[in-house]
């Protein structure tokens, strides 16, 4: 692999800028379990990502952590980040804060309105007040911990506006922003009354990153429509945009999973032995895999809806296909996600009424997450992944599924509005979140593949993921950064 060029990625000295990354939560969270602190890690789509990023350059990595705030928190932080080379600087949130920043604005109405929809929305003027005071509280923070010339790498759509909170009091230094979800069509995001308050602090960062090229087209649609005395220039991957305020580089690199890390984990004897024992539990049957968040956007309802469609036009796949479907609880205080996993547990139980037989249970569904090694070997025993969302920034199910097919079988269904599917088109079965009979077709097309052909399709997409892996795709931001600020450059 080529080695990056980066001050930042190159191994770090004293002398050099250091990483000061900021998400909405740090990769640790807290319960108190009969009066004693436990540490959980978190998982998830973002944190996969970045934690080996700082891991291996160090750092400091910012984040909330919860409503608590005590010594204790505060030491088991310290002790977690004993074990490698980064640091945390924990934000403490009031419950008013979590609840209208976190679950009210970011996650009523910036959620729904980028994954187009717009009719969950709650568009509560109090939840935006809330919104930018917690931006302005993490932007204090990083003003208090971060050095003049270090990197400050902001993540996600509930911190669209830290930018904008630490410009005023630093107006030289080098911010960006990478947002993880999709950035919705100008019609879409026009339904947001403060939306030229939320371009323009998009535009206080000095590099915008985005995961695919249709959400580059959006954001500057976007511009264009609602600041239109922005100057825009450039072309293909890369846009400059500049106001009287300054100039911001808006690009698109998809993110991307430590491909070699989870092929050498599938690999493992202990991941292989449990996968065959995942087999063998539902003999002569293909497993199908679905593992997604608990989330509407996840396209979980609809994707059952079309699996008892097909058991129902196809009798002949009755007792060859199983769904494993593993919802991981999110966002539980919020009453839409409650109503979507009554939604979700009403249609397993339905379909699994309607035709389990002795020895077939139609779909086995987990609600919890499950341990690293076991989400290996369900990847490894699954011959169908079913990966439907209505909407997704990337999706890195889908990657990770196929890096843990190392002996190049198993087929990726996977749905054309996942930002994924820019890369996979080369060997994945497209397929229409929505379209009941579309993904009927796609589950027979799947069992019926010829191996060599599930075999070529698996070879272009695990070429694909390997030679765009998540260290790729962090050489390339940073030299993005670079050539949009040569003088992060000069500071090694
Ligand atoms: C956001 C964007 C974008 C899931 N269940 C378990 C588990 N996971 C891990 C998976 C994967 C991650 O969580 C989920 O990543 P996704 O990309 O699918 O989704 P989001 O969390 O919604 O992430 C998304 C992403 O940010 C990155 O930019 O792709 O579009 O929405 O890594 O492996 N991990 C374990 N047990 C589980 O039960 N251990």
């Amino acid at each position: 692999m080529k080695r990056p060029s980066s001050a930042y990625v190159r191994t770090r000295s004293e002398s050099q800028p250091r990483l000061i990354l900021v998400s909405n939560r740090l990769p640790l969270s807290f319960k108190r379990e009969n009066g004693k602190l436990q540490t959980v890690p978190s998982s998830g789509g973002l944190i996969g990502a970045l934690e080996p990023i700082l891991k291996e350059h160090g750092g400091v990595w910012v984040g909330s952590a919860g409503t608590e705030d005590s010594a204790e928190l505060h030491q088991a932080l310290h002790t977690a980040a004993g074990s490698h080379s980064f640091r945390y600087a924990p934000i403490i949130l009031s419950a008013q804060e979590e609840a209208n920043y976190y679950e009210g604005f970011s996650n009523e109405v910036l959620w729904p309105l980028f994954h187009d929809l717009q009719s969950r929305g709650v568009f509560d003027p109090v939840y935006w007040d809330f919104y930018q005071r917690v931006n302005r509280k993490f932007a204090d923070a990083v003003d208090d911990i971060a050095g003049e010339r270090d990197l400050i790498w902001v993540h996600d759509y509930q911190l669209m506006q830290v930018g904008r909170a630490l410009r005023e009091r630093r107006p030289d230094a080098f911010l960006s922003f990478f947002l993880h979800i999709p950035f919705p069509s100008p019609d879409m995001f026009g339904k947001l009354p403060w939306r030229r308050e939320v371009l323009e602090g998009l535009l206080d960062y000095d590099f915008v990153g985005l995961q695919t090229a249709r959400d580059q087209r959006n954001l500057v649609a976007c511009i264009r429509a609602w600041i239109p005395e922005a100057r825009i220039s450039g072309r293909g991957d890369q846009r400059i945009v500049s106001t009287s305020h300054g100039v911001t580089c808006i690009r698109d690199v998809p993110i991307s999973i430590d491909f070699r890390d989870f092929a050498g984990a599938a690999a493992q004897p202990a991941i292989a032995e449990r996968a065959r024992q995942i087999r063998t539990q539902s003999p002569d049957m293909v497993i199908a895999l679905g593992i997604d968040r608990l989330d509407y956007t996840k396209g979980i309802p609809e994707r059952l809806r079309a699996l008892r469609a097909f058991f129902r036009g196809y009798p002949q796949f009755r007792r060859k296909l199983t769904l494993i479907q593993v919802v991981v609880p999110s966002r539980e205080n919020i009453q839409g996600y409650k109503e979507l996993r009554s939604e979700i547990e009403s249609l397993v139980s339905s379909t699994n009424g309607e035709f389990s037989e002795p020895g077939w249970t139609p779909i086995q569904y987990m609600n919890r997450s499950v341990p690293r090694c076991e989400l290996l070997a369900l990847y490894r025993a699954a011959g169908i992944a079913l990966v439907t969302p209505l909407k997704d920034g990337m999706n890195l199910v889908a990657k990770e599924y196929c890096a843990a097919h190392i002996e190049n079988d198993g087929v990726l269904i996977l749905s054309e509005f996942a930002g994924a599917m820019a890369e996979l088109h080369n060997g994945a079965i497209s397929v229409h979140p929505y379209d009941e009979i579309g993904i009927c077709l796609a589950l027979q097309r799947a069992l019926e593949m010829p191996a060599a052909e599930s075999r070529r399709r698996m070879l272009r997409m695990r070429r694909t993921i390997r030679e765009n892996d998540v260290l790729r795709w962090r050489d390339r931001i940073f030299e993005q950064m670079e050539q949009a600020q040569p003088r992060i450059k000069l500071a090694a």
